[in-house]
């Protein structure tokens, strides 16, 4: 069977996913596509085999050719798309965030819950990365002790124009809280923000680079150190500390290369570089599981739980204090069983 997909918003990430999904991974194909800039999907639908342009979201959500939607526009209008796809009895891919607020999430849950299976993964690509699979899998084996710290690096070379002062939490360090969250096993209970001497290649109205701190509710500590104007590369970095060895995310380069009297390697150029596989590989496991009705990998647990710490983050940065995170009780739904989580079969 080929899964029709169709994508909602087709900027840059959008036509990325496309890219992927028609070219690289198997079992889907694009049915069709729409955007708010409707100009632009139908030169996307062009280039397409089999893809037509629709006017709105919701249109291409009931179209009975569509079997699957991907959600990849901007993060306050994923919340409408994904409650449609949900009360279509669709499975949806939602690019992070699953939505902006405590609020909008929390009527993703209670949709969601209400249908008794999962319809949504959140496009978390981390989790479906070599390096950070690794590292998990080093964490789980006892190998190292019990976690004690994880310190991570999220350096970007710089930003686009549109980016705003709360991106740098709720669109950067995202990640890393949801990376967090996946190789600690953890929540998160608090979160305080520390900001440095600012970077003064960074535009006035931006604050760079940030330490966000979390402590998980097992008392591990983790650091965010996010830069978004370094220059030098798009670099991800992290370790963990266990409490008799250590696990770190190698370098990504393929070949050390000699010349001059000095020896270097490739650092990625931007985040589509760095975790081309990861997305690759998380197309590819989406896939499998929408083509059986099924949902897998970051679930609306979450990107909610993503969206409340980040919410928190923000409160530090502007108060300067420590900010609990409390969580509602989590749903039978997203509880991760031996067998996987609930509700998939
Ligand atoms: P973008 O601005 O390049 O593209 C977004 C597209 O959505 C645009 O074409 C815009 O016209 C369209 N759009 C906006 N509102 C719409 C609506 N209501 N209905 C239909 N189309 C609409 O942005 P991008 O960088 O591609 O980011 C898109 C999403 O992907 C964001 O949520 C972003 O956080 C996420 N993203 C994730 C990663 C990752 O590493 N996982 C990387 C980049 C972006
Ligand atoms: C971007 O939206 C992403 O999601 C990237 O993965 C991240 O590294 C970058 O900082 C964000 O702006």
């Amino acid at each position: 069977m080929t899964l029709n997909v169709g994508v909602i918003g087709v900027g840059m990430i959008g036509q990325d996913h496309i890219r992927r999904i028609t070219h690289v991974v198997s079992g889907a194909r694009i049915s069709a596509v729409t955007d708010v800039d409707f100009d632009r999907a139908k030169a996307v639908a062009a280039d397409l085999p089999a893809a037509k342009a629709l006017q709105t979201g919701q249109e291409l959500i009931d179209d009975p050719e569509v079997d699957a939607i991907v959600v990849a526009s901007w993060g306050p209008t994923h919340e409408e798309y994904v409650l449609a796809s949900i009360a279509a009895g669709k499975q949806v891919f939602c690019e992070k965030p699953l939505a902006t607020t405590r609020e909008a999430c929390e009527r993703i849950l209670d949709a969601e819950v209400a249908t008794g299976k999962r319809h949504v993964m959140v496009g978390f690509m981390r989790r479906y990365d070599e390096a950070y699979r690794a590292m998990k899998a080093t964490i789980t084996s006892g190998d190292i002790g019990a976690p004690l710290m994880f310190h991570s690096g999220h350096r970007n070379p710089n930003v686009p124009p549109h980016y705003t002062s709360d991106m740098i939490i709720n669109d950067t360090c995202v990640h890393d809280v949801d990376v967090a969250r996946f190789l600690l096993d953890d929540e998160i209970v608090s979160a305080r923000v520390l900001t440095p001497r600012k970077n003064s290649l960074a535009s006035d109205h931006l604050t760079d680079p940030v330490l966000f701190i979390f402590e998980m509710a097992g008392g591990a500590l983790v650091d965010v150190e996010a830069s978004i104007n370094i220059q030098y590369a798009y670099d991800i970095r992290g370790e963990v500390v266990g409490e008799s060895g250590t696990v770190e995310l190698a370098e990504t380069n393929k070949v050390v290369v000699k010349k001059g009297g000095q020896w270097g390697g490739r650092v990625a150029e931007d985040w589509r570089e760095r975790f081309i596989r990861a997305y690759d590989t998380e197309f590819q496991e989406w896939i499998v599981a929408a083509s059986k009705g099924e949902s897998t990998g970051p679930s609306s647990w979450d990107g909610y739980a993503a969206t409340v710490v980040c919410a928190a983050g923000l409160q530090a940065m502007e108060s300067g204090e420590r900010v609990e995170v409390s969580l509602r009780e989590q749903p039978d739904l997203y509880k991760v069983t031996a067998q996987g989580p609930t509700g998939t079969d």
